[in-house]
């Protein structure tokens, strides 16, 4: 079973990972280096069954990203809280209230002021993929670019778009953790069949227990619209990993997950064809056969 790579990257890094102080403080068992591929050929959806994944969550987090928005104010509309934690630490820190998350985010989405002060990551995936502002002052949109080379270059080896703009990396709430996105398309000279898009994914930093299951998902979604918008077959995610770590206040729920079996991938289809890659909604994703364990609640490291 493909997800068996996952939880041998999970075993490992119970028994061997290397033990060391992060920057959130928490400390983590750590490994550098790291591979997982999964064939999305025949309509497989890696959503790990091991844990119940809230797939529609990391899809939606995808589809905030290809609207090139980083303000935190259009993902609480979304009901997805999984980014609050960021802007309210800061806001914690920089005023000395002990506003609670609930107060913090009903704030955030009802005064606009307020959500443009404090709801935004800065320049992260969103304004990087779509809005990278060079030297001149001039915007590119990496993904409207590479959706332009697949269909007129496809053998082409450049086709990448990249997140770590180091002019403004002192901007952002967070450093990319996805980084690199390369897409290769095989099969070019077969009549009989169409065309197959591949996408490797370069992840730096990889918590692997409460990030992976979503960072795997979200961008198989991904390699899914671009394939159906340039009109070939997903081929397959390829996922690097960099320093890719256990959280040590992880590990009980780490030995939990890697004692399950997992159950088959489900299945996924887009019900329509978008005119383009920025009209995608949650509701294209029609997914089959979600059988799953248990979720396992596990605290994110800030
Ligand atoms: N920091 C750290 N330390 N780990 C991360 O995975 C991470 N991910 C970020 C930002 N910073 C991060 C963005 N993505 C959750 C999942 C993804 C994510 C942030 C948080 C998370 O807490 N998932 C829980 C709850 C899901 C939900 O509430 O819907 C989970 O059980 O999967
Ligand atoms: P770092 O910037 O010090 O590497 O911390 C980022 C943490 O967030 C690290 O544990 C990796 C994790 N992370 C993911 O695993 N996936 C994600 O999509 C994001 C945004 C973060």
């Amino acid at each position: 079973h493909p997800e068996e790579q996952y939880l041998d990257i999970v075993r490992h890094l119970l028994e061997k990972g290397d033990r060391r102080i992060d920057r959130t403080g928490v400390g983590t068992l750590s490994m550098f280096g790291a591979m997982m591929r999964f064939d999305l050929s025949a309509g497989d959806f890696p959503v790990f069954t091991t844990k119940k994944v809230f797939w529609k969550t990391a899809v939606k987090e995808m589809l905030w990203f290809l609207t090139g928005q980083t303000n935190i104010q259009s993902l609480l509309r979304e009901n997805i809280r999984i980014w609050t934690d960021w802007p309210l630490d800061k806001y914690r820190k920089a005023t000395g209230e002990a506003i609670s998350q609930e107060d913090f985010e009903a704030r955030i989405l009802a005064d606009d002021a307020f959500a443009e002060t404090w709801g935004d990551l800065g320049p992260v995936y969103g304004k990087q993929w779509r809005r990278w502002r060079d030297a001149e002052g001039r915007e590119h949109d990496q993904v409207a670019g590479i959706i332009d080379t697949l269909k007129t270059n496809p053998s082409s080896r450049r086709m990448l778009f990249h997140a770590w703009n180091v002019a403004e990396l002192d901007q952002m709430a967070l450093h990319p953790c996805h980084m690199t996105y390369q897409f290769h398309v095989a099969g070019l000279g077969q009549d009989d069949r169409r065309p197959r898009l591949s996408l490797m994914v370069l992840q730096r930093s990889c918590d692997i227990l409460l990030g992976a299951p979503f960072n795997i998902c979200q961008q198989a979604a991904l390699l899914a619209m671009v394939a159906q918008q340039v009109d070939m077959e997903p081929g397959e995610l390829i996922w690097a990993g960099g320093d890719v770590h256990l959280y040590l206040n992880h590990l009980e729920q780490a030995r939990e997950q890697v004692s399950r079996r997992p159950y088959p991938f489900p299945k996924v289809r887009l019900a329509r064809k978008p005119d383009s890659i920025d009209a995608y909604r949650i509701e294209d994703f029609e997914v089959s056969g979600y059988v799953s364990h248990d979720r396992i609640d596990a605290p994110v490291a800030v």
